[in-house]
């Protein structure tokens, strides 16, 4: 079906109405539930003022600061402003309760522009559909000619589909330097995405400074070399220690800074597998006794970590500091790929399992599970961890991301569990994103282009309503295993990014490819100014 625009254009007093897809004059990504343009335009000058509310004040003061490079002067901010001339005004509505916490409207007139929304976070969004509505060309030049900062008159009303709309970064496989992270969260703060999944620990790298337990990062946050290539006979190290980790106090500035930008930071700590890391710390956490170093090669390992009490009480005053950190409400226990290989030899492991009555080393995963997902709600948490966590069975509370195709998810949902998906097929941006993979950068496989990713549909068939609304949302996931630098980081986000935001906010009638590529150009041309190394679509 085509795109449910109307497109309103005064011409000499007659009114002209269409519902074809617009030119693209309003290329905002995502795009808005409805945008309608009208004749003129608002002049931005240096002169004009930020009047926001008190409720909005921090919203008005990071508009400010988000046009000052390319404007060369930051607008003032005031409330109630008295000044003469034009003015962005921005404040809370309650009557726009009906779009929900993070809806607004947003409409540009000759003389002002007027932010509309029933809480701050909407009226952020609001601000990052104006920053879209300006034209890229101001990001690029220097010595930006005034009339460039014009933006065309329009109304827009919008409010995002699903609560999640996410991405994970996987820190641990290469370790994501503090600035990057900072100016990833501000970049996919533009496409109205909230959540930010941090992927913290794993077999090859321990990435958060636990005050209690510092062989975590001392020990486990380095490894001596780094796989090279696939597995096969090419396969080699490189022989180059890497490693890295953020300080507690890294983590609150990132956390600061991404809810300044309505971003909340889902941090992963994994368990019971991809344990091996923090086994190379503390040995007694393993299974066998024996010492370990950081896993230095890709894949699963088997060093995961036991079921004792100790363990158990480790892992829970890791989640205190953990807490202390991230104040959102869902935190990330993993759960995924913990292979049952030390389990079976461990008569440790088997004399538990027996004095607990349970069948076997899947019960003693999920009494694992049950364990931390207890502990998280004694605490107001909620704990959520990949599909494999179903297996078992799961406490009432506990959400799942559903990661091995969609059946974890539906699972999830039918058993009343909230579900974030984010499928293999159509979320890992790890994968290539263009064909012959020979022309790409080495990746770890798989086949995930854009036009998939935009035909992704978060909500599984074969749910109920009340299923489907168990379905919180949606996110890309980005494992590093062969993405070591930040540049090639942000080379397999975007423009995938975008394709995902869209499908995450946007109403699912008007979905239309075609549509959504002619609204690309200025999107990666923000991103080129920014200083973003994106793949670009024309290649
Ligand atoms: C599976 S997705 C994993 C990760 C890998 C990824 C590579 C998931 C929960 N586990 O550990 O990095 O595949 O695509």
């Amino acid at each position: 079906m085509k795109t449910s625009w109307l497109v309103i254009v005064g011409l000499a007093g007659s009114l002209t109405i269409t519902t074809a897809a617009p030119p693209p004059t309003v290329t905002i990504i995502p795009r808005p539930i409805r945008a309608t343009s009208s004749d003129g335009v608002f002049v931005i000058t240096p002169s004009t003022v930020i009047d926001a509310d008190a409720a909005t004040d921090d919203v008005g003061a990071l508009l400010s600061e988000s046009l000052a490079p390319a404007m060369g002067v930051a607008l003032k901010t005031m409330h109630e402003a008295s000044a003469a001339g034009n003015r962005i005004s921005i404040g809370l509505d309650q009557s726009l309760a009906r779009l929900g916490p993070e809806g607004y409207t947003l409409v540009v007139a000759r003389d002002r522009v007027t932010i509309r929304a029933a809480s701050p976070a909407g009226a952020f969004y609001g601000t990052q559909s104006l920053r879209q509505l300006l034209p890229p060309a101001i990001y690029d030049a220097s010595g930006h000619p005034n009339q460039l900062w014009e933006i065309p008159c329009v109304s827009i009303e919008d409010a995002p589909r699903f609560a999640w709309r996410g991405v994970m970064m996987d820190a641990s496989r290469h370790f994501m330097p503090k600035t990057f992270v900072l100016k990833f969260i501000d970049t996919i703060a533009m496409s109205k995405l909230n959540t930010f999944h941090w992927h913290l620990t794993d077999d090859q790298g321990w990435r958060i400074e636990i005050k209690q337990y510092p062989k975590l990062t001392d020990v486990g946050a380095w490894r001596k070399q780094t796989r090279v290539g696939h597995e096969g006979p090419n396969a080699g190290f490189d022989g180059v220690p890497h490693g890295g980790f953020y300080t507690q106090q890294d983590i609150r500035d990132v956390v600061a800074y991404a809810k300044r930008r309505f971003i909340t930071i889902v941090p992963e700590i994994e368990m019971p597998g991809h344990a091996q890391a923090a086994v190379a710390s503390y040995p007694e956490l393993g299974n066998t006794g024996q010492p370990v170093d950081v896993m230095q090669n890709w894949g699963v390992s088997k060093n995961i970590y036991n079921a004792k009490d100790g363990t158990i009480t480790f892992l829970q005053h890791v989640l205190d500091e953990v807490m202390t950190l991230f104040p959102g409400t869902f935190i990330h226990i993993g759960g995924d790929e913990a292979t049952k290989e030390q389990w079976i030899a461990s008569p440790d492991a088997q004399a538990e399992i027996k004095a607990m009555g349970l069948k076997d080393e899947h019960e003693l995963q999920s009494y694992f599970i049950r364990k931390m997902d207890a502990y998280l709600a004694s605490k107001g948490r909620r704990l959520i961890g990949w599909d494999e966590i179903l297996e078992g069975g799961l406490a009432p509370g506990a959400a799942v991301m559903s990661w091995r195709g969609s059946d974890g998810g539906i699972a999830a949902a039918k058993a009343g569990h909230d579900v974030v998906m984010s499928p293999n097929d159509f979320a890992y941006f790890d994968h290539y994103q263009a064909r012959p993979t020979s022309t790409e950068p080495l990746a770890i496989g798989g086949y995930l282009p854009l036009d998939k990713v935009y035909a992704f549909e978060p909500v599984p068939t074969g749910l109920n309503a009340t299923e489907a609304a168990h379905v919180l949302g949606a996110q890309a996931n980005i494992w590093t295993e062969y993405i070591g630098t930040p540049e090639y980081f942000e080379y397999m986000a975007f423009p995938r990014l975008f394709a995902m935001a869209e499908v995450v906010w946007s109403p699912k009638d008007g979905r239309d490819f075609a549509d959504f590529t002619a609204r690309l150009g200025p999107a990666e041309q923000r991103l080129r100014a920014r200083g973003v190394n994106f793949r670009p679509t024309s290649r």
